[in-house]
């Protein structure tokens, strides 16, 4: 299958993240994508793509008017108060505080930020639009007839909701390629995510629809970021009513009770017949991952490629989260190629 991949993810390279208090740093940094891609030039030779620009349009069917041209101004408003460090909130909307949104730019971060961990920099906005390139590049392939396709994006996006970035994500990817599907012509679209973390964003966005299947396997929120959404019992709104599925498993949860929930996942995949499949691929379920509590190796990412590869469906694995750097090339592309020999 062909990767896409674009130079632009190092333009997103926060400095610092709140770790126990201190200023550690970031997690989600650009050595991240270089494993990536350095793994999947070594197993697929000659399969790495640069994405084609595809504009606001495909990005503006997922999210908020208002939030996207947030984030594409935040950074010279922030710049021109003379800050030069990285744009972090320390405030947030809570119960009872007033709804509306903020004059000032500080106000807007907080108002448009899920948590303190994603840091706005100087080059968030050219990063974050080649991701969702990245992506949309990716599904074109889906509709051009490929079977796969590997859309090596960073930052990631699964956190990131309707109006609201979060979880070092500011776009998401994996919604956006979802929903280009649907506009190209699929009309049931099933996203699949596997990262340790719950896909709050994707989960958003998808809630009120039953066009687009939204299925997570992840740390059980009630001790595992992001703690406020993910649960069993959010199953959809509305029309979403039953299009909507959480397996959260505690952290600890060893490699075949994960596969257990997987299967489950995979079968509700199945019985909705989408006609295309988007993977958020985040491989922090790698027991030597240094923010998250599952246990697989990375063998078992091989498997999960096989899994999904045997529901015989058009894929795109967009990548979000892991964060074992050295691995993480090994573990994405154990998916890929396992996902292949199916
Ligand atoms: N600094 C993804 O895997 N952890 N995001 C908060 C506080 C946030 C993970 C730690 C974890 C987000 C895409
Ligand atoms: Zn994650």
């Amino acid at each position: 299958m062909l990767t896409f991949y674009s130079d632009a993810h190092r333009l997103q390279h926060g400095k610092a993240e709140l770790i126990d208090g201190t200023l550690k740093p970031c997690f989600e940094n650009p050595s991240r994508a270089d494993m990536v891609l350095a793994e999947a030039q070594r197993r697929f030779p000659n399969s790495v793509r640069q994405p084609a620009e595809h504009g606001l349009d495909p990005i503006l069917r997922v999210h908020d008017a208002g939030y996207v041209r947030f984030l594409e101004t935040a950074w010279a408003r922030w710049s021109a108060m003379g800050r030069d460090y990285d744009a972090l909130p320390k405030m947030w909307q809570i119960r009872r505080l007033r709804e509306a949104i903020p004059e000032h730019v500080e106000g807007q971060l907080c108002y448009y930020s899920m948590d303190c961990g994603t840091p706005l920099t100087a080059g968030t906005w050219p990063a974050i639009r080649a991701a969702a390139d990245v992506s949309l590049s990716a599904a074109d392939r889906l509709v051009a007839g490929d079977r796969a396709a590997f859309a090596l994006c960073r930052p990631p996006g699964h956190h990131a909701a309707f109006d609201y970035c979060g979880g070092y994500c500011f776009f998401n990817n994996a919604a956006i390629a979802a929903q280009h599907l649907r506009d190209k012509g699929a009309s049931r679209v099933a996203v699949l995510d596997v990262d340790y973390h719950h896909g709050n964003g994707t989960q958003d966005i998808f809630y009120r629809r039953k066009d687009v299947l939204f299925l997570s396997v992840h740390g059980d929120p009630r001790t595992e970021y992001p703690f406020f959404l993910g649960f069993a019992d959010e199953k959809g709104e509305g029309e979403g009513l039953g299009y909507n599925f959480n397996f959260p498993l505690a952290a600890g949860t060893p490699a075949d009770t994960w596969f257990a929930a997987l299967d489950t996942a995979l079968a509700e995949v199945d019985r909705y017949a989408p006609e295309a499949l988007v993977v958020s691929l985040g491989v922090d379920t790698f027991e030597g991952d240094p923010i998250s509590r599952f246990r697989l190796r990375s063998e078992d990412f091989l498997r999960i490629g096989e899994r999904i590869g045997k529901l015989h469906i058009p894929t795109v694995f967009c990548l979000e989260g892991g964060y074992a750097v050295e691995p993480i090339g090994v573990n994405a592309v154990n998916v890929l190629q396992g996902f292949e020999s199916a």
